[in-house]
């Protein structure tokens, strides 16, 4: 047998860079680099390795967590065909890519995880940040990966990457198990070197599969859409992953489904195709809730059915509504008592439309549809020109970013308020155009997320929109934007602290209590003295990106031009009314109220709260 003496973390970037995916005949190189930080952990073993693969680049960040978020962003952009690998030192820098691996597993994203780990060999345990534990010598930080890695391994010897490095391809490019994959990589392991097989290193393709649904289920399926009078089709995630745009806006033009989309579904289709409806859910629109709320056969296509795309268990009141659900992960197609077409939603799509032919939805259900969509377009324009002065409403700076925005850019955010606004107000325009990271809404993602959207599509303009709070947990990667010269055009809402959880803090009857930026007064010593005198601008500059504070509506729309023509990273601040919001449609969230309290405010909002679960249904 021919073999190369390697190191372990050699001969994991050699392996790694002959790592392809093919899908629908066409072939992508799967890792686009390495991106992480070093420290004792990992310099000698894969920082060492790096240096000598330098076809494989090395991106260094300001923080692990983000490195994994800018994975995410990279791969949810390529449609899960492409991502990078992340790697750290012991102890912290592996601690600090837990988030970031739960981000990617809820989200179904597939990222490498390389965290160093301490000495396999232990006669000098304990390394510096080791854990150590009086009960087993057999436990470490890495361990905290276990629940939040779809694959976690740790290689103890340097053979076992023979046996492990496949499973995590199999996992990585899996349509229904993708999420982090974890290799903890003692450092000791990381620079002992073996003679390992040349087949290792041979180049392999990774067929990316379209599973078909099976005939017995999908001819269920069609018996329901036949009968069905009032269907709507939800779409998630699946459909941008499985590329099936152009499928789903087949089936509608062809059956007059209405579509309502999930968060990671949005843009699923262009916002003024005639069967789309928008958002649904607890941030949806008028029309698809209302779609929902009578709908008699739910088509859910690539979705987990999360609390905010069926309210909590609220959205769909005909008693005798039932489910079709076509996902590649049978663990989704089963929810809800689905009839389910464990299948691709492109293949199941198509399908679909060729074994429904003749069928479209009646005539007064198309009208409804068409007025209520009408009705919905009229309330975005009138959410994005309030003329409120002197500070807009944030659905006023959305409306002049879309405004501004080109039909072929991205936007990218997370967790806030932004979310649940964009959802309702943002008019999607092409596939992966709405970026959101909300299956983990993790503040601290739009940034590095972005990154990785720009890195995967250059050609797009990428804008983020972020909060204040949200900006503040993770600005260093401005950074990493000027280091590698990737562009972000950044837009930073400043309302003094959290408007999302503080508006829901008002509706739970606790007044906003410790949601606001604001100093401890001497006289209450409480936080309620003056806002926070935060410089967002000096600090965006501070860190080399362009920065921009715009007084008012007229000032953003300049300050967008500006960025728009500059070729760095641009932050642009704007002040909104921090109380005028964009309001809820017919719909609710479940967060449990507190049953017993010394505030009268609490024990109302409890009422109302009983009052409202009395619509949640379970489908069994
Ligand atoms: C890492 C993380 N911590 C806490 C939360 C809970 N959370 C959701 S939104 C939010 C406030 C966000 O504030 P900001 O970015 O200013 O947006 P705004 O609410 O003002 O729109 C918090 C604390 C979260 N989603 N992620
Ligand atoms: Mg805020």
């Amino acid at each position: 047998m021919k073999t190369r003496r390697l190191t372990t973390a050699q001969a994991l970037l050699a392996f790694l860079k002959n790592q392809y995916v093919e899908r629908d005949g066409v072939e992508h190189r799967f890792f686009a680099g390495v991106l992480g930080i070093f420290g004792h952990g990992n310099i000698a073993g894969i920082g060492q390795a790096l240096q000598q693969n330098l076809d494989l680049p090395f991106i260094p960040v300001r923080n692990e967590q983000a490195a994994v978020h800018m994975a995410v962003g990279f791969a949810k952009t390529s449609n899960r065909l492409r991502t990078f690998a992340c790697t750290s030192s012991i102890g912290p820098g592996a601690t600090n890519m837990v988030t970031g691996a739960a981000l990617a597993t809820i989200n179904r994203l597939p990222v490498l995880l390389l965290p160093g780990d301490i000495f396999a060999r232990r006669n000098v345990a304990p390394v510096l940040q080791q854990l150590e534990s009086p009960g087993t010598q057999d436990i470490g930080v890495n361990d905290c990966f276990k629940p939040v890695s779809r694959y976690w391994d740790r290689i103890y010897r340097p053979e076992q990457l023979i046996t492990a490095l496949p499973e995590v391809m199999r996992v990585l490019t899996s349509p229904s198990d993708a999420g982090a994959a974890t290799l903890a990589l003692p450092q000791d392991v990381q620079a002992e070197a073996w003679d390992y097989p040349e087949e290792l290193f041979r180049k392999r393709v990774w067929l990316i599969r379209r599973p078909e649904p099976d005939a017995e289920s999908f001819a269920r399926a069609v018996d329901a859409i036949r009968a069905a009078r009032r269907p709507l089709l939800v779409a998630g995630g699946g459909v941008l992953f499985s590329e099936a745009s152009d499928a789903l806006a087949k089936f509608c033009a062809a059956t007059g489904i209405p579509v309502g989309e999930t968060q990671a579904g949005k843009g699923s289709l262009p916002y003024d195709h005639p069967q789309s409806t928008g958002a649904v859910g607890a941030t949806g629109t008028l029309a698809a809730n209302r779609l929902a709320r009578d709908a008699d056969l739910v088509i859910g296509v690539g979705t987990r059915y999360s609390d905010f795309t069926t309210a909590s268990m609220t959205a769909f009141q005909d008693p005798a509504v039932r489910f079709v659900s076509i996902n590649t992960a049978e663990f989704d197609a089963y929810k809800l008592s689905s009839i389910p077409l464990v299948a691709d939603a492109r293949a199941a799509l198509s399908r679909l439309t060729e074994a429904l032919a003749g069928y479209r939805v009646e005539e007064g259900y198309g009208q409804l549809i068409r007025s209520l969509k009408q009705e919905w377009e009229t309330e975005v324009d009138r959410l994005f020109h309030l003329g409120l002065q002197p500070r807009p409403a944030q659905s006023e700076v959305i409306g002049a970013m879309w405004e501004a925005s080109g039909p072929h850019d991205m936007l990218v955010s997370a967790a806030g308020s932004h979310p649940g606004d964009l959802h309702k107000l943002w008019r999607t325009r092409a596939p992966n155009g709405y970026h959101m990271e909300y299956g983990y809404s993790c503040m601290g993602y739009e940034i590095p997320g972005a990154i990785g959207a720009k890195l995967a599509d250059p050609s797009r303009e990428v804008y983020v929109f972020l909060g204040d709070g949200t900006y503040l947990m993770m600005p260093g990667e401005i950074v990493t934007s000027v280091q590698e010269g990737v562009k972000i055009i950044i837009v930073l809402v400043d309302n003094h602290g959290f408007a999302s959880i503080g508006g829901l803090s008002q509706s739970l009857g606790q007044q906003g209590f410790g949601t606001e930026y604001r100093v401890r007064a001497p006289e209450s010593g409480q936080l309620n003295g003056e806002y926070l005198p935060v410089d967002y601008e000096a600090n965006a500059r501070s860190l080399g990106a362009q920065a921009i504070r715009a007084n008012g509506l007229a000032e953003f729309k300049r300050a967008l031009e500006t960025a728009k023509s500059l070729d760095r990273t641009t932050v642009i601040v704007i002040e909104t009314e921090r109380e005028v919001r964009v309001p809820g449609y017919e719909s609710w969230w479940d967060v449990a109220v507190a049953e017993v309290s010394e505030f009268e405010s609490v024990r109302e909002s409890r009422a109302r709260y009983e009052q409202a679960r009395r619509k949640q249904r379970c489908h069994i």
